[in-house]
């Protein structure tokens, strides 16, 4: 029996996985309807039905309502499945989400739900190193790495995203399990020679050694270095070690990755075994935002600096996007061959809804008030409903250098976990969900800071 109810999965992509729903303009009405669920175990096939009908009902009641039952209908209906999920999306999506929901709405189920799945995802960790497999079966507790990565490796997005959650879980829970493993993973790194002070995306967690050394701040790296920083603001800046390995970690990207076109684009390239590749991936664009986030707690000399370089990406980002017709972002562009913030292989001109860019200028907006970042979202809202709004929802697009769209029919999850929700903030006052009381996780689930005098509290109590 196979049921599936709507878009956008945290499972790793399967044959029986399928990732978009056949025709969403017809399939699926509310736009916030989302979650996937599909189901191989005969006997949990009524639940799921009943799952997806409950669902898009509740969706059409109340945004909030429909997300956090959602994700407590998830929990109970999925949580023993025989599958194998991605445990850095269940953390992202699912874990990071439950917490959001415990901490917006105080009610015990959602931080009840939080840890058990927590605790479902750490036979993951049951390797020689304590680097954690990319998969796990939650049945089984049997975990493995993607067949593509470099010699089984697993990868440093996926293993360096799981800091927040966990501190959380282990401070809701007071179970330290959850921290000391994500701590681990710090350690494990630290030990290790890093080539030219960057981090390589693949790392053996059998042999505790760099697989290929490919460095990228977009896909496969991406968030574990928003991790760092978000780890010490979490803390409030307690963390002395996350600020360090941050601030080093970026002094290496502006080094070794971080250059100027010729026409005046800042832009933060790829780099294989010490070559560049001249590529930015979309995905890349988050780091805008994230480097202006940390610019003010950096070495005293650099927040001008940093603010600058901020603002630079910013600005790249947004040429990728005003260099196409239909003024939405490739998957990546190129700065070689004669272009410049273009992208010139077919594979890299779709668009798939991502927010990457909005959470610049989110981030922009509010350290600097500029009116152009409001412009630049206001943009990028007007081509998306031209674009990319559709009967059901909204789609990712195939080519945006195209002059009429050719639809994916997927809505991604993350289009209403992060993209939407950093449209709102963008046009939000800066008191709603203020930097100095939440961090957000990387799919945007909002996550209060642990305040000092809370930690101190503890410790003396212990
Ligand atoms: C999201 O799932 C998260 O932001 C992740 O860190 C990488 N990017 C996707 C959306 O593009």
């Amino acid at each position: 029996v196979h049921v599936t109810c709507a878009i956008g999965s945290p499972f790793p992509q399967q044959p029986w996985f399928p990732r978009s729903a056949e025709n969403i303009r017809t399939q699926i009405s509310p736009s916030y309807g989302i979650l996937f669920v599909s189901v191989l175990n005969p006997s949990r096939a009524l639940s799921a039905l009943l799952y997806c009908f409950l669902s898009l009902y509740l969706s059409s009641r109340c945004v909030f309502m429909s997300l956090t039952i959602h994700l407590f209908l998830f929990s109970c209906v999925l949580f023993p499945q025989n599958a194998e999920i991605s445990v850095f999306e269940v953390n992202i999506r699912f874990v990071g989400g439950l917490l959001s929901a415990y901490y917006l709405s105080g009610k015990e189920v959602f931080r009840r739900k939080a840890v058990e799945l927590g605790e479902k995802l750490l036979p993951a960790f049951k390797t020689p190193t304590g680097i954690p497999w990319a998969l796990l079966n939650l049945k089984s507790g049997i975990g493995r790495n993607w067949p593509w990565a470099s010699g089984g490796s697993s990868i440093l997005a996926e293993y360096g995203t799981l800091h927040l959650e966990f501190m959380h879980l282990s401070e809701l829970s007071g179970r330290p399990v959850f921290a000391e493993k994500v701590m681990n993973i710090r350690k494990v790194l630290n030990r290790l020679d890093k080539p030219q002070g960057l981090y390589p995306n693949y790392l053996n967690p059998n042999s505790g050694q760099w697989g290929q050394h490919h460095v990228s701040v977009g896909g496969l790296g991406d968030s574990f270095y928003e991790y760092l920083l978000k780890a010490w603001l979490m803390s409030d800046k307690t963390d002395e070690e996350g600020k360090k390995l941050y601030y080093d970690a970026l002094q290496a990207i502006e080094k070794n990755l971080i250059r100027k076109s010729s026409g005046g684009l800042t832009y933060i390239a790829e780099w294989k075994g010490g070559l560049l590749e001249h590529k930015m991936g979309h995905l890349t664009c988050f780091a805008g935002g994230m480097i202006a986030l940390g610019a003010d707690g950096g070495p005293d000399d650099k927040t001008g600096h940093q603010m600058e370089l901020a603002a630079e990406i910013a600005r790249t980002c947004h040429e990728s996007y005003a260099r196409t017709s239909m003024k939405l972002g490739p998957e990546a562009f190129r700065f070689d061959g004669g272009v410049e913030a273009i992208a010139t292989r077919q594979n890299e001109k779709y668009f798939i809804l991502r927010p990457e860019v909005i959470e610049t200028y989110m981030y922009m907006w509010r350290f600097t008030h500029d009116p152009k970042y409001r412009q630049w979202g206001w943009e990028a809202v007007q081509a998306l409903e031209k674009y990319c709004r559709v009967e059901g929802g909204y789609s990712g697009v195939r080519d945006v250098y195209a002059n009429t769209p050719n639809h994916d029919d997927v809505q991604q999850s993350f289009y209403l976990a992060e993209t939407l929700k950093y449209l709102y903030l963008l046009f939000s006052d800066d008191d709603h969900l203020p930097f100095e009381h939440w961090v957000f996780n990387t799919e945007a689930h909002p996550l209060p800071v642990i305040k000092k005098q809370n930690v101190e509290i503890a410790n003396h109590l212990k």
